[in-house]
């Protein structure tokens, strides 16, 4: 089998139905926060199945074989969850390695140890068997946490690798690591800042509306 004979679209519909599926999932753990008047660690969640094209070039960058594609590219299905804090960031993949749908195969902790590009964010390469119409499909997810700090540096290092073809100009290259240093330095005195208002406030109960108003229109069910 070679990439021309490859049936792309068929091969990508089991990541489109996992990605949207768990976007789907983490949406309804947020809901149950804000039914419960708790404080919700995820503030957006996102997702996205890489192109052909960007999987092949990722194949052939990290040396896999196009047959090895599905076992060895982790994040051609990609769901993004961006927390306020860093302790969040760790609360949210400690949601996910509890759940019983998926299992953890890979965690790489780009905040304890930051990429050379400056990159920070978890990430949390999971097993997932997504139910299609052909039956079960196994397939691997990657699932990046980060703060809205980490994801700011991100996108906008990401523009930059599209915009310069991947060869960003020495200088901006340092600049973004010290960029990626202060976003490090915002996010621990934000976390900081947290903390203190825990202690102030108590428990984390932050909304004051009755959560059985909200009860009925939980998930927005389509009626019968
Ligand atoms: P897109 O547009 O999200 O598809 P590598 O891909 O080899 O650099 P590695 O170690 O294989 O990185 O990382 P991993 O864990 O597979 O993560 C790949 C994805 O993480 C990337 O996908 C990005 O989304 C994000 N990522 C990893 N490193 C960086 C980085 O230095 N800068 C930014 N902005 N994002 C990064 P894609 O395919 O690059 O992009």
């Amino acid at each position: 089998m070679n990439n021309k004979e490859f049936n792309w679209s068929h091969f990508l519909q089991p990541y489109e139905l996992a990605v949207e599926g768990f976007i789907l999932k983490i949406e309804g753990i947020k809901k149950q926060y804000q039914l419960r008047g708790a404080y919700c660690p995820i503030e957006i969640v996102t997702g996205r199945v890489k192109t052909p094209d960007s999987i092949l070039d990722k194949a052939k960058r990290i040396n896999v074989k196009f047959e090895n594609i599905a076992r060895e590219v982790y994040d051609i299905g990609g769901v993004r969850i961006t927390c306020k804090y860093i302790e969040d960031v760790y609360k949210v993949a400690e949601l996910l390695k509890s759940r019983k749908d998926v299992k953890l195969l890979e965690e790489r902790d780009y905040i304890k140890n930051r990429k050379e590009s400056g990159y920070r964010s978890l990430h949390l390469i999971m097993k997932y068997n997504v139910e299609t119409i052909d039956g079960q499909v196994p397939l691997i997810l990657e699932f990046q946490i980060r703060t809205h700090a980490m994801h700011f540096w991100a996108s906008i290092e990401h523009s930059l690798k599209y915009k310069y073809r991947k060869n960003i100009p020495e200088t901006l290259k340092e600049r973004l690591k010290s960029a990626s240093v202060a976003a490090a330095k915002l996010d621990e005195e934000m976390s900081s800042i947290h903390q203190v208002i825990k202690e102030l406030e108590g428990d984390e109960k932050i909304i004051d509306q009755d959560p059985l108003e909200n009860e009925l229109s939980m998930f927005d069910i389509k009626k019968w």
